[in-house]
Order: C-alpha cells, then sequence, then structure tokens
C-alpha cells in the first residue's frame, strides 16, 4: 500500500545501476509466525561508471530492519537512511560486502508477492518487484548475481526445502527443524529467485540433452494431487526436445524442477532451474481437466521453460523490455502448440484472442506500446499488448526474415547476449546483422500503440491484364501519442480465379515464376501494387495467417466470402472469411434488432457452414472453429458504440435458426462421435481433443432446440462420461438451458463428486457465472457464499468474478448499473489484499467508451466512486486514473 502519491517511471530515464552485486548469499529462517532473513551481498562499484561512491540506496519494503552492517562494521541509526521503499548506505570503498538481517511475514501476505504461504507451503513470487519484499537489494533486471541460499525449517511440516540451481548440502537443526542449502551457478536478477517449503510429493523422469548431458526432472506437488502430474512431465519432456530441434536451444542445470501452488496471481513463473505454478496449469488428468485444460498445461509449461534461455539466459535491462522475453515466448510457445496440435487451429484461436481481447486493450485507456514509455505499476503491464501483439511483433519478423533467416537471426541474439540484460532493440539488431537487412522502420512496431487499420481497393485493368491493389494504412491516436508513422506491415496474400485456383502473383518489372502466393511488404501510408498478365478479375486473399495485427478491410460481399471460404489455399483465411460472412450477417441482425423490425437471417450463412458439417474430410477442430460464431466480445469490439441487448439477441437468434436448420447433420455428427468417445479411451492428443470438440459444440446447438432426445443426450453424457471435457460441456448446455430441474439435479451431482478438487469446482462455478440466463449477478452473489469459494484465492475470483464480467455480458452490463456496482465493490475490497489480482478484474470497467450514454455514465461514477473509495494500491491507481483521464 503506498504512503505517497503513486509515480510514473520513464524508460528515458533509465540510468545503468551505480554498484554491481556479484554474490548474493541468503539465510531463510522459515517460522509459523515469522520469517528472518540474512542476506550478504558482495557489491562493487559498476566499473562503467567514474570512479565516485555515491550512496548505495537499496529496494525494500515491508521489511522490519534488525541490523546492517558494511564489511566488519556493525551501522548504527545514524549510519543510514531508512524508509518505506529503501535503504540507503554509504560505502567507503570500491568493493565491500553488505550485511542485512530482516524479520518478515509470509504468514500474513495476501498479495501473494514476495514470500508468501499457500496452502501451508512457504513459496515465492518476484517478478517483476517483488524481491524487495524478501529483503534489501537492487531489485531490477539488470543487476545479476550468483546466488546462494540456505533455508531452515521445521522438519515435520516442511520436508521438502527448494531453491534455484542445485542443492549442495542439507542437515538437521536441533530436534525438529532441519536446514538446506542451494548454489545456483548462473548469474541471476532477482526477479528469478524462488524457494519453496512444504509438504510435497514429487514425480520424477529423466531428459537426455542433444549434447547427451541427464537433466533430473521433477514435479511436486500436494500429495493427493500425484496422480495428476504425467501430462505436465510429458509436456515438459516435449518442450525440451523442440527447443533443441527449433532454436538449438539445450538445458543447461542437471535439475529441473516445476512446484504446483493453489494460490497464484497468475499462470506460472519462470525461476531458474525452480519453476512455480499455478496448479491449474501443472495438473491434469482426463476425469478432472477438460481437454482445454491439458492443452493449457502443455502451452504453460513449454512457455516456462523456453523463458530458460529467452528470459533467464539472456534478460531484460529494464521492465520497459518485458516483452522481449515475453512477446519472444509467446512466439516460441504459440509454435511449439503449432507443432503439437493443428497448426491452423492454433492460428485462429490466437488470431481469435488477439483481436477480441488485445485489439480491445489497443483501443482503451490502458493502451500502450509493446515497449511502453513509461508506467507507475509494471505489474499492469503484464498485458495482452506486451504478451500476444509481441509476439505478434515476432512472428512478423518471422514472415519477413522466413524460418532460416529467423533462426540465424535468434541464434546470433543467444549467442552474442548470453548472460546479459539487454533491450528490445538488441533483439532487432541481432536480426539485422545476421540478415543483412535494415529494420529501423519496422521498429516502429515497439513504439507505437494502437491497432492500425490497413483499407484496400482494387482496380483491375482487362485490356492491360493488370491488377492492381492499393493499400491505405492509418493508426488511431492513442493516450501515449496522437500522430503515428507508417508501419512495415507484411500482408501474405495471393490472387483466385474463377476456377478456385492460385493465379500468379508477378508484379510489374518482376521475371520469371514467382510462384501463387507472397508477401507484399506495406510500408507507406498508401501504397499501390501492381500485378501483370493477369488474365481475369481475381479475388484477392489477404493477410493470409493473419501475417500482420491489424485491422484490414477490403470490400468483400458475401458470395465473395463464400468462394474463398471454400477455395483459398490457405486455411487460416478460409477460417476467416467464415467469420467475416458471420459478422456481416449478425451485423444485420443487430441492425434490424434496433430497428424493431422482426429479425431475418441471410440463409447463406446456413448454406455456408452446412456444407462445412457435411464435409466429411476436414479436420473436426477446424469445423468446431468454423461453426463458431463471432463472440459477443468480439462483436462489441468492433462496434462503434456497442449494444449489448441487440448484440445477443442477434446472436442467440443466429444460433437458434442454425440448430433447426442444421439439426439433423447436427445431431448425425454429434451422435457419431459421442459414439467413438464412449468406445475409446481417453487420449490427450490433437485428434482426440478434435472429435470431442466437434462433438461438443454439436451438443450446444442441438440443445437449443429443446427436444426431449438432446435433454437426455446431455444427460446421458453428464452421467457416463469418463472425462471432464464431455461433463463439463454437459453441464454447461444443462445449465443454459430452460430444463430448470435438470440442471439443478446436475449442479448438485457435479459439486458433490467433486466438492474436494479446487480446479474442478473453478470450472463449476466458472459455468454458472457465464450463463446468460437472466438473473446472473444474483446467481454470482449466491455462490459467493457457497462454501468452496473465497476471495483469498485467485483461481476462484477469476472462475466466479472474472467468468461473470468477461464471458457474461448481457448480466454484467444489466441497464441498472448492478454489474458495473458489483465489480466496483470487489476492486475496493480486494485492493487491500491482493492489488494485482483487484487490477485485473478492473479491466472490463475500463472499456465504458464503448457503450452508449446511460452505461458510461454508470461505469464511469464507479471508477469515481473506486478512486474516493480511500487508500489505493498504485496497481488500482494506475487503471482508475488512465480510465477517467
Ligand atoms: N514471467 C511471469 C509473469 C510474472 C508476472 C508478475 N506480475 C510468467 C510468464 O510470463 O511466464
Ligand atoms: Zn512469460
Amino acid at each position: 500500500m503506498r504512503t505517497e502519491q503513486p509515480k510514473m517511471i520513464y524508460l528515458k530515464d533509465y540510468q545503468a545501476p551505480d554498484y554491481l552485486i556479484d554474490e548474493t548469499h541468503l539465510t531463510f529462517e522459515l517460522h509459523d509466525d515469522h520469517t528472518l532473513v540474512h542476506t550478504q551481498l558482495v557489491m562493487r562499484r559498476n566499473p562503467e561508471l567514474d570512479a565516485s561512491l555515491p550512496p548505495l540506496v537499496l529496494d525494500g519494503q515491508a521489511l522490519e530492519l534488525l541490523a546492517v552492517a558494511l564489511g566488519d562494521k556493525e551501522l548504527s541509526a545514524g549510519d543510514y537512511q531508512v524508509d518505506d521503499n529503501h535503504l540507503t548506505v554509504h560505502p567507503a570503498s570500491a568493493s565491500f560486502s553488505l550485511d542485512t538481517s530482516v524479520r518478515i511475514h509470509p504468514e500474513t501476505n495476501t498479495a501473494l508477492e514476495g514470500l508468501y504461504k499457500s496452502s501451508g507451503m512457504f513459496c515465492t513470487q518476484c517478478e517483476a518487484e517483488g524481491f524487495r519484499k524478501i529483503t534489501y537489494y537492487l531489485d531490477r533486471p539488470d543487476v545479476m548475481s550468483r546466488f546462494t541460499t540456505t533455508l531452515s525449517a521445521d522438519k515435520l511440516a516442511y520436508p521438502i526445502l527448494l531453491s534455484n540451481g542445485n542443492p549442495v548440502a542439507s542437515g538437521p537443526e536441533g530436534d525438529d527443524r532441519h536446514w538446506a542449502t542451494w548454489e545456483d551457478p548462473f548469474m541471476k536478477p532477482a526477479y528469478l529467485f524462488a524457494l519453496v517449503a512444504g509438504d510435497l510429493w514429487c514425480v520424477e523422469d529423466k531428459f537426455t540433452t542433444m549434447s547427451g548431458r541427464e537433466v533430473t526432472l521433477r514435479i511436486y506437488v500436494e500429495p493427493e494431487n500425484i496422480d495428476k502430474c504425467q501430462h505436465a512431465m510429458t509436456s515438459l519432456q516435449k518442450s525440451m526436445r523442440w527447443d533443441e530441434e527449433v532454436y538449438g536451444r539445450e538445458y543447461d542445470l542437471d535439475i529441473f524442477m516445476i512446484v504446483a501452488v493453489n494460490d497464484f496471481n497468475m499462470g506460472a513463473m519462470e525461476n531458474k532451474g525452480l519453476n512455480i505454478f499455478n496448479s491449474s496449469a501443472v495438473l491434469a488428468r482426463a476425469e478432472t481437466a477438460t481437454d482445454a485444460a491439458h492443452q493449457r498445461v502443455e502451452a504453460i509449461v513449454a512457455h516456462e521453460y523456453f523463458h530458460n534461455w529467452s528470459g533467464n539466459r539472456v534478460t531484460c535491462r529494464d521492465w520497459f523490455q518485458l516483452s522481449l522475453k515475453e512477446g519472444f515466448t509467446v512466439f516460441r510457445d504459440s509454435g511449439f502448440s503449432a507443432d503439437m496440435n493443428s497448426a491452423t487451429v492454433k492460428r485462429i484461436q490466437d488470431v481469435a484472442f488477439l483481436r477480441t481481447h488485445q485489439f480491445a486493450e489497443d483501443a482503451g485507456p490502458m493502451a500502450h506500446a509493446v515497449r511502453p514509455e513509461s508506467f507507475i505499476e509494471i505489474s499492469n503491464f503484464y498485458t495482452l499488448t506486451v504478451y500476444e501483439k509481441g509476439s505478434e511483433v515476432v512472428g512478423m519478423l518471422h514472415t519477413l526474415l522466413g524460418p532460416q533467416g529467423f533462426r540465424k537471426g535468434s541464434d546470433l541474439y543467444f549467442e552474442r547476449h548470453d548472460g546479459q540484460a539487454v533491450t528490445c532493440d538488441d533483439f532487432v539488431k541481432a536480426m539485422e546483422d545476421a540478415n543483412g537487412v535494415d529494420l529501423t522502420q519496422f521498429k516502429r512496431w515497439y513504439s507505437q500503440a494502437g491497432t492500425p487499420r490497413l483499407a484496400v481497393s482494387e482496380a483491375y485493368d482487362a485490356a492491360a491484364q493488370t491488377y492492381r491493389l492499393t493499400f491505405r494504412q492509418s493508426c488511431p491516436a492513442t493516450p501515449d501519442k496522437v500522430d503515428k508513422l507508417p508501419f512495415v506491415i507484411p500482408v501474405a496474400m495471393g490472387l483466385l480465379d474463377s476456377q478456385g485456383r492460385g493465379l500468379s502473383v508477378r508484379l510489374q518489372g518482376e521475371e520469371g515464376d514467382v510462384g501463387t502466393s507472397r508477401v507484399l511488404s506495406v510500408t507507406e501510408a498508401e501504397q499501390t501494387f501492381t500485378f501483370v498478365d493477369v488474365p481475369e478479375k481475381p479475388l484477392p486473399s489477404l493477410l493470409r495467417g493473419f501475417s500482420a495485427p491489424v485491422k484490414l478491410s477490403f470490400p468483400y460481399d458475401r458470395d465473395q466470402l463464400m468462394y474463398l471460404m471454400q477455395h483459398d489455399s490457405d486455411g487460416f483465411n478460409r477460417w476467416d472469411a467464415t467469420q467475416q460472412l458471420a459478422v456481416q450477417v449478425l451485423q444485420e441482425l443487430i441492425g434490424q434488432h434496433q430497428a424493431g423490425q422482426p429479425l431475418v437471417m441471410d440463409p447463406r450463412l446456413i448454406r455456408a457452414l452446412g456444407t462445412v458439417l457435411d464435409n466429411p474430410e476436414l479436420d473436426p477442430a477446424m469445423v468446431t472453429e468454423l461453426l463458431s460464431l463471432p463472440s459477443e466480445a468480439y462483436l462489441t469490439e468492433i462496434s462503434e458504440v456497442a449494444d449489448v441487448e441487440a448484440i445477443h439477441a442477434a446472436r442467440e437468434f443466429a444460433r437458434k435458426q442454425l440448430a433447426d436448420s442444421l439439426f439433423d447433420t447436427l445431431w448425425q455428427r454429434y451422435q457419431a462421435n459421442r459414439g467413438v468417445s464412449k468406445t475409446t479411451e481417453y487420449v490427450a492428443e490433437a485428434e482426440h481433443f478434435a472429435r470431442r470438440a466437434l462433438q461438443n459444440i454439436a451438443l450446444s446447438y442441438l440443445m437449443l432446440s429443446g427436444r426431449p432426445e438432446v435433454l437426455a443426450a446431455a444427460q446421458e453424457q453428464f452421467a457416463n462420461a469418463d472425462n471432464m471435457t464431455e461433463r463439463l460441456t454437459a453441464l454447461a448446455v444443462l445449465v443454459n438451458s430452460p430444463f430448470t430441474a435438470e440442471c439443478d439435479a446436475a449442479l448438485a451431482t457435479f459439486a458433490e463428486q467433486f466438492k474436494d478438487n479446487p480446479l474442478v469446482m473453478d470450472q463449476w462455478f466458472s459455468v454458472q457465472a457465464a450463463s446468460p440466463l437472466p438473473g446472473g449477478l444474483a446467481r454470482v452473489k449466491a455462490l459467493m457464499q457457497h462454501p468452496a469459494f473465497t476471495l483469498k484465492n485467485p483461481n476462484k475470483v477469476r472462475a466466479l468474478i472474472g467468468s461473470f464480467a468477461g464471458q457474461n455480458l448481457i448480466n454484467f452490463h444489466a441497464a441498472d448499473g448492478s454489474g458495473y456496482r458489483f465489480i466496483a465493490d470487489l476492486v475496493i475490497q480486494l485492493n487491500a489484499t491482493n492489488p494485482q489480482i483487484a487490477s485485473r478484474q478492473l479491466a472490463p470497467l475500463t472499456r465504458w467508451r464503448k457503450y452508449d450514454s446511460a452505461r458510461q455514465a454508470l461505469m464511469k461514477a464507479e471508477l469515481e466512486r473506486i478512486r474516493a473509495s480511500g487508500e489505493l494500491s498504485s496497481d488500482v491507481y494506475e487503471v482508475v486514473s488512465k480510465s477517467l483521464a
């Protein structure tokens, strides 16, 4: 909690550290009502700077300072200065050691940052600035040090004592306690420090690296979860192999550990050699975790593992460079997931997510560049822009340089900067140097916020057989900047003829065969490309694979979209054409609803999706994506002013029309796939995920018919499924159906069966919180009283509150403002206990500019109420004040 007005920090003010820390020796005495931390730092004046000896200002928060010594000299009160955020001492020589002892209270740490307790075990979360809550330190990523850590604790309660690196010694301490020492041979910044003490069991396996070294792999969990680790272990081994094969990166310690904890502010953390994970990102087995959860575990295990190179071996100079490690690592984990599953489907899911959520962030009051230039609270910048858009930026480099050029660049980057703390510019420089290219203009993607618009027009000249495409790019103003300079926009594209074939894409002045697809580099505000020898007016397929994070518009009519859907050689664009068709149809329905007219749906959408459903050749995962209508959140994002009721009514109407018209095929595909599920053992692999996904989307459409045979099918699936994917979908369709009695019975059965599994209960909360049926807020409030619910656990907050405000738009945006009031009350409450979680829950309120004036006023009033509610954490303060600016 702050004691002074939170200050804005600027990238332009970056200065190298005055002092360096060569060695860090930590000793933790863990007790139930306090912890003592003794720290010895072996330090020296930064040799890059002049020879003066300025005061040494260490970061430290919520620490009770017990003793401080500089060299051999114990300091007394007059020798140092201490305030709420710093300890200042005055070194008398260029090399010295500094010893401190502090008392901290992990047992009352509800913010889950620094050292805290989760379900009785001690654990840490230091990124970004949590280490300063453990001891006085230079808590900045460009100060890297060699760490030795000794922990001591009660033997019975905490038999397992872990930290980074390799275990080097351990032993008893008196009758009841024991200790262990760990040494990490790699230099690292404090944000990668970790410690765990608890009563844990582990699953152990091995991995032999490409150079033949054997690495021990361990996943530590609470004893009751020991049967849910295999999927994470397999995912880890696959990730290790993939990083060797695709990036040439080998693991570097003899042991790699993952620990699962129940109370965690985000998904997981890449601490060197000792990853700490939210249990939701580790535990998975058929009976208790959905296919989506299995895929999430695989992706997060990979992401954290990949950080060992992109983040740990090469780290960030300062937190403005966060995307250096996060954007790149998301790009790496997406590549991995694409290779493990269907690449096209993975791309579709990533793009749908980006367009819905990152585009909304980019258009809101918290919009910022991939490399922001200022912040108040760095925790607020672990955003979709830094992660997902950052990954798109790396992806564009991959597109522009090609796979080999990109690999040359990443090899040079890792080799050149191993052991260093560097910047996004250094990353781009390695790509430039390895490929002999100039990426100066490309770097605007790092510095300019906002989603570029790319309007495309065409002109065909039959006599000259030329076809021209003209691109006009612009970028809306964002809070940081009004005028934007043109970006480098790679547009992967092709041209289709009337037989559905790809035409040659030769540009004026080019010779020879150029093939039927290419990447155009749009670099000007307005730019025309002229294709030659074009025998007939083609239909362009643009931005294939979503080759740039822009909003592209081309005046396709619905028949052209249906044509692309059928003939485009690019799978992603076949899906995108379907989405664009659905958007046009839904927008028409929204207009009809707003005009008070009866809703009449364009039958072409039904025909198009009917064809998809009838095609047995198509990957069922792809069919599922094609059948999924654009979400209400996406329709909101692309509206000037979002009409919550009209969007909901239009989409529900379309779903019902599709369900009625395609009933027979849906029913047949449902039954066929459920038949296979019934007779096949659960397998957590792509082909099986795909079958169940199609089966489940079919069931959710079918249920809209209200027919008794579908109700019976849902009940059968609910009762007999051997896995959570089928069971939870059956529950969800019952929850969203008019069959109240059957729904209540299923909810009760489910809660009884899984009451002891908190992650499954999260699903139970989430399904109910997301139900669009009337009375949503009352249901959520009632569920908050359920014994399995607690505001102290971030997963519970996300499951119930996050699902309500993020997915249940019709209830959250109730015209009386009750949804807004509810979120504001929660944010005020959480602000005092867990500022990071409080700040996250605020996001839906920050989007107030999207809505009608009545809702705008209600949302703003709640933001103002939060602002006036008392002492705000820097996290909440920053989001509220920027939203009201
Ligand atoms: N690097 C961590 C995120 C830490 C967030 C701190 N507020 C997880 C990840 O991106 O891998
Ligand atoms: Zn990450």
